[in-house]
Parts: C-alpha cells; structure tokens; sequence
C-alpha cells in the first residue's frame, strides 16, 4: 500500500484538528471540508486547503458523500479520515472512498456493518467467547415474548433497537404491565430513528459500570488492548467525562475484559483503532462484564488512552491504512499514570444539559503541566446548533488519580470561556466530590445522586450568580507600573462579532460596511439598490486562500458599494454603504 500524502478529513470541530495535527507531524498535506456555518472555524484554518461543501445542515454537507468525494478528487486528497459522528460508521460511505481509489483510514466496511447491528454482534461475541448480558438471540416479535424472558432470566428487562446505539431505541421494562406499551415505543422509535424496527431484549443491569477497552489491529492479522476507559458518568448516555485507568477495576479484570475484547475485533476481522464497551458490575461471586457493543471508530474520548500507553491513536491509523504492522506487542504495552478527559461542552448544567448554542467572547485555554487541550474553538467561534455542543476536551495527566484530579481543577479553573454556558462548572463539582475521589459512582450517578439545579455558573447578573471576579489591568505612567482593579457593575459581558461579519461603522448616511480582515475581493452579490436583510451576503472576500462571505449586520438598502471584484483592501476598509430602515 503506498504511503499516504494528502488526507481528507471529512469532519469538523476538534477532532477534524486532531487528526490535522497527526498529520502533520507525520509530513502529510491536509485538506479541510466545512459548512456554510463553519467558514470561519478554526479547523478551517489548520489545513492546507479548505472547501465549502455547502448549507450548514449535515445532509447538505458534512453527510453528503458525492460532495465529499468530489472535493476529494478537486483536492488531489489520496486518503480519508472520517473522524467520529457523522459518517465514521457508515459502512456505504467506507466503501465509496475505497471505490473511488481512495485509502480508507479506518476499519473495513464489513467490520463496520457486522458491529453495527447489535444482534449480529452479539452472535460474534458468542463466536469469540465474549460473555454478554443473558438475551434474546433473534429479534423479538411482539411484547408476549418478554414476560417468558423475564421468568427466566428476571426483571427488569432492557428492550434495544437491533440497528441501534447510544442511548436510542432503548426502553427498561420493569414489570409485565409495561411490556406491551414499552414494545411499541422502542419499536416506533427504531424505526424512525435506524429504519429498522428490529427490537431485541436482555436482562436489565441496574446500576453498571460503563467500561470500554480501546483496540488496535493491523492488517496482518495483530491486534492489541491498550488499557480500558471507565465512561460511567453519562448524562442521557452522553458521555461527559471519562478516565483511564477505571477506579473499579483490579489487574486480573482488566487483562479479562482486555482479551475478550482483542478476542471480538479478531472474530470480526477487525484493524484500525476501535473500541468495545462493556457493562461491568460487582456480582455476588465478584467483578463480572458483559459485551455491549463495539464502535468502529476514533472516539472523543481517546486522549486518555493516548496519555496513559503514549501511542498516538491517530498516527496508528494512518499507519495501519497504508498497511503497515503494528510497531509493538502486548507486551510492550504499558500503562503508567492516570487520565481525566472533561468534555467542555456549550451545555447548560443547570437546565439538564440543554444545549446552548452561541458565539464564544473571550476565551484562554489551560495549560501547564499534564494538561492537553484538544479544541475547535477560539474567542469569536459560533458554536451553532446544527452540531454536537462540543467545544473541546479538557485532558489531564497525574501520576496517579489523585494528581490528575488536582490538575483537573486546577485546569478547569483557569478556562475561561465567556459568552456562553458551559459544562466547566459541572466538572469542577463532580472532580471535587468525595464521591468522585473514592471512585464509587456508575452510569446512574449523574441522573439520580447529582442536583445541578443550584450549581453556581459564575455567571455576571445571572440571578443568584455573583457578579464576576474583577479584573486586574497592569498600567504603565511616566515609567510607573501599576495594577487597577475593574469591577464590571452591569455583568454585560462584551460579546464580539463573529468573524464572518463585516465590522459595521455608523455613518451620517446609513450604515458602512468595512473588511474585517485584509483580502481580495472575489465576488461582489448585491448592487445598489438591493433592499437587504441582517445577515444578507453582500460580498466574498478572499483571505489565507478561504473565501469568506461578508454579511451585513442590517435591514435596509444598499447605497453603495465601494470595491470591485479582484481588488485588494486593508482591514477596516469600507466595502459599503447600507441605508438602514
Ligand atoms: C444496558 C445497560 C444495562 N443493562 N443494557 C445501552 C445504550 C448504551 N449507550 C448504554 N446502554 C446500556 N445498556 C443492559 N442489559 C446499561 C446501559 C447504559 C446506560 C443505561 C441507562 C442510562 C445510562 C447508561 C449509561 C451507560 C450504559
């Protein structure tokens, strides 16, 4: 296989940087795809070249296949990574890039089907000897048959989509009188979500532990574990923060659940990175897991793993996808220290992890010692709502847990991130529970022992929230330095424009649009006379070889328009001139 020189990744926000970083450090050109929406994100701008897709919504970008392909081809891109979400586990979208003479950095398509209906993994967890939780083999025709189950195998009885994952088409039965209406409403919920009503059942644990073990294998046939992820603290079965080492598990348990896992990825002819997720409990006979499922992609949460073994998951794919081995054994895995990864989402703790999407204002990152930031933000980045809230991952490394939780507050407490709510208030009070510190929480904890309600956002003028913390100015007179203390009374929180807008400038006779960033005019869209809405493209102005479209903050009529096509104008020059009203 020849080796990789120009990778497309089909993907946005962090992880689109991630693997832009992992390419080049290997010397590898990279190429960027983005939305309507994220022109002016900061993924954009790591690559070496970037191409609009088209309208924000996934369908029209980020989920069009020809599209991506065709900015493949344009590209001259001779790979494609697809990141996670979006298209990473789509089975057709695997084989178009390899059709279309592309490498394909991730794992085989077949591999991704066969994990992706659960009851056929299931039957290869049973091929591989993998224990999973006591459960129907076959899709289930009607409720009639879950109260047989549960005299066997006792209630409650969990109820799952076959071509589900995450938390849809999931339904708990904990009684006969709820089987009939918990049937039809994972069913119609299959349906719509998956296009299959396929439903299945298995015993119900109560209160498990969300554990899963990070794999690689390569195409010769070797795969290795790379330690486990304890993923219990979910909020809706999305993840909010995950560790590794898990506090729960014992060295025994993890070399069990380790092989069982290499033992499922060699059963289904598995190679790239991926992962398999457990259910892990205490039972009366002692620690025990179940298989639950197997992700056949790059996961948010692998710079935990990444931190504790120091293989770099994302060179291993482009490795492992040009054909080559793998470098080491199991043996030669170690894991050393302990990794907390806090997924800094624009969430709102408070009003139960309701999304908050926004415009970013100020914004500084931690850093220091032992702490990773993998961001897709900057001050100004939209953070919109067509997306996942993710903003970035906050990562920190300890010698051991307790140092990495001492590094996780101190890191959470030096983000700033204004404009939006964020989950930072959150993490910082679950890492500095005691509950937290013994380890003693499950995948029930969040949603049955935590009341955010109160949790104080530190948020100016939000009722309740004190006002910000005053701000030190350093200033300088006639040679003397001095520090002056800000209090902002009124709490506003300066909001700066994102950087698609044209900075607007009032003048006598209506509103002058001026460049926000020195460029080349490409196109001009409007001419005078054009009645014109806010948000209205009035022109496209090249700059660091991406087109940017400058909009007009205002309802009113174009006056004049001051530049032509193919002109090169300073930042702050006026563009022009909208009559409001
Ligand atoms: C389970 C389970 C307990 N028993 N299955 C299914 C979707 C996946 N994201 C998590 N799922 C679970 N399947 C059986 N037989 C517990 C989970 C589970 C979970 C369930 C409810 C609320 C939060 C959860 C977090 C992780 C795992």
């Amino acid at each position: 296989m020849p080796r990789i020189t120009r990778v497309l990744v089909a993907n946005r926000g962090e992880i689109a940087v991630r693997i832009f970083r992992a390419c080049r450090e290997l010397g590898i050109d990279t190429v960027a795809v983005y939305s309507e929406v994220d022109r002016d994100a900061v993924h954009v701008g790591f690559a070496h070249e970037a191409y609009l897709l088209g309208d924000t919504a996934p369908s029209a970008s980020y989920l069009s296949i020809p599209k991506i392909l065709a900015v493949a081809g344009r590209a001259g891109a001779d790979a494609v990574h697809p990141g996670y979400g979006f298209l990473a586990e789509n089975g057709g979208f695997a084989r178009a890039v390899i059709d279309a003479g592309l490498t394909w950095i991730g794992p085989p398509p077949a591999a991704i089907e066969a994990a992706g209906d659960k009851l056929s993994a299931r039957r290869i967890a049973a091929r591989a000897s993998v224990p999973s939780v006591p459960g129907s083999a076959e899709p289930i025709a009607g409720p009639e048959a879950i109260t047989p189950f549960a005299e066997e195998h006792g209630w409650p009885v969990a109820l799952k989509a076959a071509k589900g994952g995450g938390g849809r088409g999931f339904r708990v039965v904990r009684g006969a009188r709820e089987a009939e209406e918990a049937f039809d409403g994972v069913t119609r919920e299959a349906e719509l979500s998956f296009g299959s009503s396929e439903i299945y059942m298995e015993r119900y644990l109560e209160n498990p532990r969300h554990i899963e073990i990070q794999i690689l294998a390569d195409q010769q046939g070797n795969a290795v574990y790379l330690g486990e992820r304890d993923c219990s603290l979910q909020r809706r079965h999305q993840k909010l923060l995950e560790e590794s080492p898990s506090p729960a598990l014992d060295a025994q348990t993890r070399k069990a659940m380790g092989e069982a896992a290499v033992s499922f990825a060699k059963e289904v002819g598995y190679y790239s990175a991926g992962t398999v997720e457990f259910l892990y409990e205490q039972g009366p006979d002692g620690p025990r897991f179940f298989f639950l499922e197997m992700n056949t992609r790059l996961q948010v949460e692998h710079p935990v793993t990444e931190l504790v073994t120091g293989v770099d998951l994302a060179h291993a794919m482009i490795r492992v996808a040009e054909g080559n081995p793998l470098t080491f054994s199991q043996a030669e895995v170690t894991l050393r220290g302990h990794a907390i990864e806090c997924r800094i989402n624009a969430e709102d703790p408070t009003s139960d992890f309701l999304p908050n999407p926004g415009s970013i204002g100020n914004y500084s990152e931690p850093g220091g010692p032992g702490v990773r930031v993998d961001s897709g933000a900057r001050a100004g980045t939209v953070i919109p709502p067509s997306y996942d809230s993710l903003i970035a991952k906050l990562i920190c490394y300890g010698a051991d847990r307790e140092e990495a939780i001492r590094r996780t507050i101190r890191a959470l407490d030096e983000y700033r991130i204004e404009g939006l709510v964020t989950t930072i208030p959150f993490h910082r009070l679950v890492v500095s529970s005691p509950w937290f510190a013994e380890g003693t929480f499950s995948t029930k904890t969040i949603e049955n022992d935590l009341d955010l309600s109160k949790l104080d956002l530190g948020l100016p003028g939000k009722a309740g929230a004190p006002l910000p913390k005053p701000r030190m100015v350093s200033l300088e007179l006639e040679g003397k330095r001095f520090e002056v203390k800000f209090t902002e009374l009124s709490g506003r929180q300066s909001k700066p424009k994102p950087p698609d807008q044209a900075s607007r400038s009032l003048s006598g006779s209506g509103d002058t649009l001026t460049a926000p960033m020195q460029g080349t005019i490409v196109k001009v869209l409007r001419a005078k006379g054009d009645r014109v809405k806010a948000g209205d493209a009035i022109l496209v102005l090249e700059a660091m070889k991406m087109e940017n479209q400058i909009t007009c903050h205002v309802d009113g009529v174009v006056k004049e328009i001051r530049v032509k096509p193919g002109q090169t104008v300073s930042i702050g020059a006026a563009l022009a001139v909208v009559e409001t009203g």
